[in-house]
């Protein structure tokens, strides 16, 4: 029996990295059945035990509990929950400060998620290149904002080595996901990683190719300097977990403990009297982008 990571699922078979070597591998039947809440049985970044067949193909005999992973709403028209990636050490959220725009609900939308999931978050706001002194300023603000909120954040630019060493030293022996929506820079960036790769990305540079997604499925990508990167496909929203209205400022690091200081347990901080969150946005101490996603996502739980 060997042990190995499923670092490509290309439907019926998937690839299972041991470390030595890449091993073609199948699933057998009976996987399908268990697990039905999610749509795949088997995802990429889940640990495996295999054994090898005479020609040279794998066997999945066994997968591995996950330590955690990310989900997004199943496509092509199916119910429930695909999973991305598992057995993640963090998840980074990539976004580019234009071409497409920013989004900050995007990115409170993913903190979200990570808080719900505990997956480790950080924040990648990619083609610092394309902004001029307003939105290099504004970059500057949502790394103040973020990083007090206790989360990594980094700006890079394909064409700056210095943001590029600095997205290595992040990503060293490490499992690391890539997530956000189409044409933000994911697949370039991890291209800038290392020259001999060589994902394909988008070839229009002018934006004018809205919601053509350029990678269509989830891979995990062995690194030279140790860890793994997995490249995502760009997804247009976050769709939020099940929580109920009351929980959600539960994964908002900053509300933790104004929400102590509301009149009602289940208190959801929008309408209701004496309540310490509200009170705590009117002293400026809660960002108003936050609040607001916070009431979009209230609203979406709705
Ligand atoms: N100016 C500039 N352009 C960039 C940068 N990073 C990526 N791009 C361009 O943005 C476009 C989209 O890049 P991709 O890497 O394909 O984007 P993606 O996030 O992987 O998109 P999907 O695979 O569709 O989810 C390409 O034309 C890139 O050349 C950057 O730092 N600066
Ligand atoms: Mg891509
Ligand atoms: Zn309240």
């Amino acid at each position: 029996m060997q042990q190995g990571r499923v670092i490509q699922s290309t439907g019926s078979w998937y690839l299972v990295d041991t470390g030595d070597e890449i091993i073609e591998s199948r699933l057998p039947g009976r996987f399908r059945l268990e697990g039905k809440e999610v749509t795949n049985p088997l995802a990429v970044g889940d640990k495996v035990d295999l054994t090898i067949n005479d020609d040279g193909t794998g066997n999945i005999e066994k997968i591995h509990v996950r330590e955690n992973y990310i989900t997004r709403q199943a496509t092509h028209g199916k119910r429930g929950e695909q999973i991305l990636v598992s057995n993640l050490d963090q998840a980074c959220v990539v976004q580019s400060i234009k071409q497409p725009k920013l989004k900050e609900g995007f990115i409170d939308r993913f903190l979200v998620t990570c808080e719900a999931y505990e997956v480790h978050a950080v924040v990648i706001i990619n083609k610092l290149d394309l902004a001029k002194s307003g939105g290099k300023a504004f970059a500057e603000e949502l790394r103040e904002l973020y990083t007090s909120l206790g989360y990594a954040f980094l700006t890079t630019s394909i064409e700056d080595h210095q943001s590029l060493k600095k997205l290595k030293e992040l990503l060293t022996d490490k499992t690391t996901a890539f997530i956000g929506p189409s044409g933000v820079g994911k697949t370039s960036l991890i291209n800038a990683l290392d020259p001999n790769f060589d994902f394909k990305v988008n070839e229009i540079s002018d934006f004018s190719s809205k919601g053509k997604h350029t990678t269509t499925f989830a891979r995990l990508i062995p690194l030279s300097f140790g860890g793994f990167i997995a490249d995502t496909p760009g997804i247009r929203e976050f769709g939020l977990v099940n929580i109920e209205p009351w929980e959600l400022s539960l994964f908002f690091p900053e509300m933790l403990e104004p929400r102590e200081n509301c009149q009602f347990s289940n208190c959801t901080h929008e309408h209701e009297p004496k309540c310490g969150v509200a009170e705590a946005f009117e002293r400026g101490e809660i960002a108003a982008s936050r609040y607001n996603s916070y009431l979009n996502m209230l609203d979406s739980l709705k």
